[in-house]
């Protein structure tokens, strides 16, 4: 078992706020006007897949100029941040400014571990940046999930060890790259997170902060 739980680290897309759509408007988009076929099947297969990853997904195996394939990600988050102007603070998915308040009330360390460049953006547009001790995003590490790096870096931050934190994520990449960074993880949704240690099928709001201690006391 777990030294005390010190930390909750959260990922960002898929459970503080659901920008899963505005990524697939985005994708769809650029794929249109490329003669692309992207459905929102193919779109869930991109939850907290970074930006480059999903490129490549949606390309299916085709082979474009490396100038070019910079060329569309930017075309792509263009579009992402025309979409992401309408966020307001109703945008929290539902339970997830309790479940902060409660987690910092019990004086454990809050922080954001997410794929997305846009993260810092789009949690100020949530009003919630400063809530947070630390910022991991996907500007920070060069290896993406499911490797561990993101995590890992964050622990860092927040100097603990990664046993002591516990990760909330969305994705089958991103409980991967938790459960390989040695931390506690609790899978977020419906998704492909089954190996999560604890799952919560409705969000944060489905789960309390004593709950989660409990489940990982020492
Ligand atoms: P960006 P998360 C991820 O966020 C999204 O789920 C994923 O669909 C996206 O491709 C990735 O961020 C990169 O986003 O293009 O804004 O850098 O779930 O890790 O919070
Ligand atoms: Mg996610």
């Amino acid at each position: 078992m777990a030294d005390q739980i010190r930390a909750f680290i959260f990922d960002l897309d898929g459970v503080i706020t659901d920008t899963a759509e505005f990524h697939y408007l985005a994708w769809k988009r650029l794929a249109d006007e490329q003669g692309l076929s992207f459905t929102r099947e193919d779109n869930d297969q991109l939850r907290g897949v970074s930006r480059r990853e999903s490129l490549n997904r949606l390309l299916k195996g085709k082979a474009i100029h490396e100038e070019t394939a910079l060329a569309w990600m930017e075309r792509k988050n263009n579009y992402y941040r025309e979409y992401l102007a309408t966020i307001t603070p109703e945008h929290c998915l539902p339970g997830v400014l309790p479940f902060l308040n409660a987690a910092r009330a019990a004086g454990l360390k809050i922080a954001i571990g997410s794929a997305s460049k846009n993260a810092r953006d789009v949690l100020e547009r949530l009003g919630i940046l400063q809530m947070f001790d630390t910022i991991g995003d996907g500007n920070v590490v060069l290896n993406t999930k499911p490797a561990p790096d993101l995590f890992v870096w964050v622990a860092g931050r927040l100097d603990i060890y990664t046993n002591q934190g516990v990760v909330f994520e969305d994705a089958e990449a991103g409980i991967d790259a938790a459960l390989r960074g040695g931390f506690w993880t609790v899978g977020v949704g419906t998704a492909n997170i089954q190996h999560a240690h604890m799952v919560s099928p409705n969000g944060l709001a489905g789960l309390s902060v004593q709950q989660v201690l409990a489940r990982f006391k020492a």
